[in-house]
């Protein structure tokens, strides 16, 4: 065999029972080699040096005739240990222990359950033959950490499965299930019964076969059909390419992907290893990975204990049948749990409920639901004008106008007409819920979960605690959030919570570099620069700005050009014009000569002499807005840790992933280099709220980050 074969007649090295991180034992001639890093069996340095070692000693034993490598516990194995890629590799590293393991003179089959993800899965291409659990699923997600497979996932993948089907699971990073990865070709077996009888029985055969043993290194397998016309391959990478949002890591895919076609197995592996190390060491991937911890991070809140169980919800009945009361709904329903909507108002029910049936029918049209799932969801769907139905239900969530009055009466009510133990929730996104809860004589059971428009749509969930939340009642939110595929991030009762309160911030540094030279779409070209998808006043257009409009009016809140741009009766893309104007039917916004005009006269009727604004300026005072009003939420406790708050943004307000949330890009910064700008532009402004924050004062005085204030994600 004439692979590249370093280990291979590795002497025997001693005992079976290696590593910290390994369990070895013997069935017979089979050795069974077992990945033991709870919980998910990551690659640390402990396991890879243990792995090696055990293979090693398994080639080397003349009595072994064959190896099964598996995950301890209830799943094969989660990949490379990600907390590692900050420091230093210590050897083995994975690409060489994989190497290793494919040299084995022996058959070697990978028996896996559960995940095999990343550099799990690429253990599994080392291996000679794959068996699966029905459980199993395959992935390679190192995309979405920024990365790309980096110990020959690249390389092998291709030779086993196709290029362009290795692109498509490579660049989307989305796992398949037992039954797709044997219809690719990645499985070999899919064992119903006990795994690892399974998969020693295969062995087994394997050795008495004395077949070569199918190493992916070796020959070009599937990649001879890619050599012979890489269309399909290139069509696949370019569709990918077009969703890859300004991130460096589906080009590195795609560009190791290609060597497959062009360099030998040896050379491909290299140039991955290269480009992998180049995107681990990037700003990007150190911003993804945190927000992979972030998020998790995210989950875990102050005073709410492992002994704290949530409740049961196997109802839930959604208050208000408007837009936003309809898209909860079809959260709860699409997740398979049943609710009712209620509504007083016959027929404002019948027309909500004639959207929400609308837009499933559009999923199942445009094919990102099946008819059947369409069907089994409207299922779930009750609706009642009974107020007195929520007695059915273990959860409500009340989504109704923001009028505290009104809301007050409801909890009212809902006290009244819940089982007790029901948890009450308001969707409010700017009232003050610890006066909601005083409307009960429950006040435990009451919370805020604040959806982000549309709902049905839109990843953040806000829980917000109340002063008198109980433990179990916010879990009760946070696990449902989590089961309807949200991402919960608990937060503190203030006006606008985290998300829009930082919005808010945002907002008042667009009308004053409005006012003070900038135009609409210098800002939106700074905002896009960063690497917003769209700007603020792009943004505003979108949405429609009569409905900032119109709650500022009531507040008493002034923003004068917003303000003005509303009275001219220009509410965005709905009425043809906005910030922009918009060609009938397109949505492309042009530049108005008018709004110029009028932000003219906004401006010389405060006295203000426009000037040229630069991007750097724009680009630092919408960012550093943000953080300093960050800063206040932190030290008011409204936010937990800032790591929550890079969950936030990224997944409610389209926050560039590649910059990793305002609260990280930060700290990369440096908190001295935000403060001195912000005091800078305090002072030539004179507005007072861009002078430095307390804590973000004393955190740039100490030379500390957000990163390490409070309770913080790891990684
Ligand atoms: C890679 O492999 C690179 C190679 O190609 C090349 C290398 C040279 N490392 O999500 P959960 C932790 S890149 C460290 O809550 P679930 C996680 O933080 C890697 N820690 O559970 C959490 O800790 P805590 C490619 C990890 O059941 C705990 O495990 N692999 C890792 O909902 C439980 O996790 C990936 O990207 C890890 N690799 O989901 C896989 N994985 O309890 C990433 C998990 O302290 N992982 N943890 O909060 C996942 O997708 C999910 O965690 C998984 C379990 C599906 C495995």
């Amino acid at each position: 065999m004439n692979c590249r074969n370093k280990f291979c007649n590795t002497e025997y090295t001693g005992e079976m029972g290696v590593g910290d991180q390994v369990a070895v034992r013997r069935e017979g001639s089979i050795a069974i080699i077992e990945i033991d890093n709870p919980p998910v069996n990551a690659l640390s340095n402990a396991a890879r040096a243990g792995l090696l070692r055990a293979v090693q000693a398994a080639a080397g034993d003349a009595s072994i005739a064959a190896v099964v490598i598996a995950g301890a516990g209830r799943t094969f194995c989660a990949g490379a240990e990600i907390r590692e890629f900050g420091t230093p590799p210590l050897e083995p590293l994975l690409p060489d222990l994989i190497d290793a393991i494919e040299a084995v003179e022996k058959p070697v089959v990978a028996a896996i359950r559960g995940v095999a993800f990343g550099g799990g899965f690429e253990i599994a291409l080392g291996a000679h033959a794959r068996v699966a659990a029905p459980d199993a699923r395959f992935a390679l997600p190192e995309v979405k950490l920024g990365l790309i497979p980096g110990a020959g996932g690249t390389q092998r993948l291709p030779r086993l499965i196709g290029l362009a089907k290795s692109a498509r699971l490579i660049l989307s990073g989305d796992p398949v299930d037992a039954v797709e990865a044997k219809a690719l070709g990645i499985v070999d077996t899919i064992v119903d019964g006990d795994l690892l009888a399974g998969a020693v029985a295969h062995a087994i055969a394997m050795a008495a076969t004395k077949q070569p043993l199918r190493r992916l290194s070796c020959s070009d397998g599937m990649l001879s059909v890619d050599k012979a016309d890489p269309t399909a391959f290139e069509a696949e990478a370019a569709a990918q390419l077009k969703r890859s949002r300004g991130l460096d890591a589906p080009a590195g895919c795609i560009e190791a992907l290609r060597n497959a076609l062009t360099l030998p197995f040896a050379d491909g592996l290299k140039r991955e290893r290269e480009i992998f190390v180049r995107l681990r060491d990037g700003e990007q991937s150190k911003a993804q990975r945190h927000l992979f911890f972030a998020e998790r991070a995210a989950l875990k809140v102050r005073g709410v204990s492992k002994e704290v169980k949530p409740r049961t919800v196997r109802r839930v009945a959604v208050l208000g049948a408007g837009t936003m009361g309809g898209g909860i709904a079809m959260c709860f329903a699409s997740a398979g749990i049943p609710v009712t909507i209620v509504d007083p108002n016959p027929e404002a029910l019948q027309r909500g409920l004639g959207v929400v049936e609308g837009n499933y029918r559009a999923s199942a049209k445009r094919g990102s639901m099946t008819t059947e799932a369409v069907e089994a969801a409207l299922a779930l769907i009750g609706d009642s004008s009974d107020f007195a139905s929520v007695s059915e239900a273990d959860l409500v969530i009340e989504a109704v106008f923001e009028d505290m009055a009104l809301k007050k009466r409801i909890f009212a009510d809902l006290d009244r007409l819940t089982k007790p133990g029901t948890v009450l929730a308001t969707n409010t996104s700017s009232l003050d819920i610890n006066e909601i809860a005083t409307a009960t004589s429950r006040p435990g059971d009451v919370l805020g979960m604040h959806f982000f428009s549309p709902a049905n749509v839109m990843k953040l969930l806000e829980v917000v605690r109340a002063e008198k939340t109980a433990p179990d009642a916010l879990l009760t939110a946070i696990d449902l959030g989590t089961k309807i595929g949200k991402v919960p991030v608990t937060v503190g009762v203030c006006y606008g919570f985290v998300g829009n309160r930082m919005l808010h911030a945002r907002g008042r540094q667009v009308e004053a570099l409005l006012v003070e030279g900038a135009a609409p779409a210098d800002i939106d070209g700074a905002a896009t620069a960063f690497g917003y998808a769209m700007g603020p006043c792009a943004v505003g257009d979108l949405a429609g700005l009569d409905v900032g409009w119109r709650i500022r009016k009531e507040s008493g809140a002034k923003a004068p050009v917003a303000d003005a741009i509303c009275e001219l009766g220009r509410f965005g893309q709905k009425t043809g014009a906005g910030y922009y104007r918009y060609e009938p039917g397109n949505r492309t916004p042009i530049p108005d000569p008018e709004i110029d005009a009028l932000i003219g006269r906004i401006a010389a009727e405060k006295g203000i002499t426009r000037r040229a604004i630069s991007r750097e300026e724009i680009q630092e005072r919408l960012a550093y807005s943000m953080v300093n009003e960050a800063a206040r939420i932190l030290d008011e406790g409204i936010a937990e840790r800032s790591s929550d708050i890079d969950v936030i943004w990224i997944n409610g307000y389209g926050y560039p992933v590649a910059k990793g949330g305002p609260m990280f890009h930060a700290d990369r910064i440096g908190l001295a280099k935000v403060a001195e700008r912000l005091a800078h532009y305090a002072a030539i402004t004179g507005d007072e709220r861009l002078k430095p924050a307390p804590l973000l004062a004393k955190l740039a005085a100490e030379g500390g980050s957000f990163a390490a204030f409070g309770r913080n994600a790891g990684g």
